[in-house]
């Protein structure tokens, strides 16, 4: 006997229909599913086709492009076009907002390929995005939504083939891709209580250039939990999504060199942080910033917008909260 899996349009056509929700959404979640195995296949031959290495391009956020980074940018866009569902985008690897259509229903920021470091070595990097719906009983002037607004957040991790979804007071989700390329086989995803596999994951090689209670904590509770940093969010918040624990990455304001502070943190609010924040808060968990204010609140005023970062258990956030909250 042959062995189905559910896949994932199968179980978002059950979610739309129990929450007597629209097709819509399924178009568009079509578009990014398909940008995602488009992605994976590049990313897999990228190596033999020569696609692993530099544009000879910097980036909005002063970074060199990686031709992957394009090649993901490309692709995204070309299938949230077909959608016509898309008023705009917000992509790492555009400087401006993407109009797309006037008449569409959603807003969507997405980073195509986080985790640049590993792409040189073909080791998992990230495909984010958050999704949030344009006001449909008045006038929408487009502005940027908070994390708290969005109503779906993903991440796939390629080219390992899972991918995390997050919908809006329906819980965070994990699905694998199988050998028809076809994401299956959803599982609840919540985090664990059981603090003995919880894991701590920051850069330490930035520790010393925390603020002072942050080094504090980080130097008390690191004896605690295990200890993790692979340095492409996508892999390291997929670890802590299912062990437990909290991934930062706090403002760097000790650094030796002055200029190399960066206050405002590193990672971007509307396609980084929010989108981990949301899966997290679904999943039982939390996010703040360096501020203590948790990072779903936070009303963006610019696009490309960067924030410090925790996120993880309940219990270390608010143990770690009071400390952000003191400065
Ligand atoms: P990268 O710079 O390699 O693109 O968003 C950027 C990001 O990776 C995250 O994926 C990752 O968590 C973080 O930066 C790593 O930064 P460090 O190299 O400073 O640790």
């Amino acid at each position: 006997m042959i062995q189905f899996e559910q896949t994932i349009m199968n179980f978002l056509i059950a979610h739309q229909e129990k929450y007597s929700r629209t097709g819509h959404f399924l178009i568009l979640m079509d578009a990014l599913i398909s940008a995602a195995k488009h992605i994976q296949y590049y990313y897999l031959t990228g190596a033999l086709k020569g696609n692993l290495g530099l544009a000879n391009a910097i980036n909005v956020q002063g970074e060199d492009v990686m031709r992957m980074d394009q090649i993901a940018h490309e692709i995204t866009i070309h299938y949230l076009k077909t959608t016509n569902r898309v008023i705009h985008a917000v992509s790492e690897e555009a400087d401006d907002i993407i109009p797309l259509d006037a008449e569409g229903r959603y807003f969507i920021y997405f980073d195509p390929l986080d985790g640049s470091s590993n792409v040189a070595h073909g080791l998992p990097v990230g495909f984010l995005f958050g999704i949030a719906k344009r006001n449909l009983n008045g006038d929408e002037d487009g502005h940027l939504r908070a994390g708290k607004d969005y109503i779906a957040a993903g991440m796939f991790v390629i080219p390992t083939g899972t991918f995390t979804l997050a919908l809006k007071e329906a819980g965070t989700w994990r699905f694998h891709i199988d050998d028809t390329m076809n994401y299956v086989r959803p599982v609840r995803i919540v985090l664990p209580e059981d603090k003995r596999g919880w894991e701590l994951s920051f850069n330490a090689a930035n520790q010393y250039t925390y603020a002072r209670g942050v080094q504090e904590w980080t130097t008390e509770n690191v004896k605690k939990y295990a200890f993790r940093y692979l340095g492409a969010l996508a892999g390291d918040f997929h670890r802590m999504l299912s062990k437990g624990g909290m991934f930062m990455y706090p403002a760097i304001v000790n650094h030796p060199d002055p200029g190399k502070n960066r206050p405002e943190g590193k990672l971007r609010l509307m396609y980084e942080a929010n989108v981990v924040s949301f899966i997290c808060r679904e999943a039982g968990g939390a996010a703040m910033d360096e501020k203590g204010i948790p990072i779903l609140d936070i009303q963006p005023t610019k696009h490309h917008q960067r924030t410090a970062l925790y996120v993880g258990s309940k219990q270390l956030i608010d143990e770690i909260t009071p400390v952000l909250r003191a400065r």
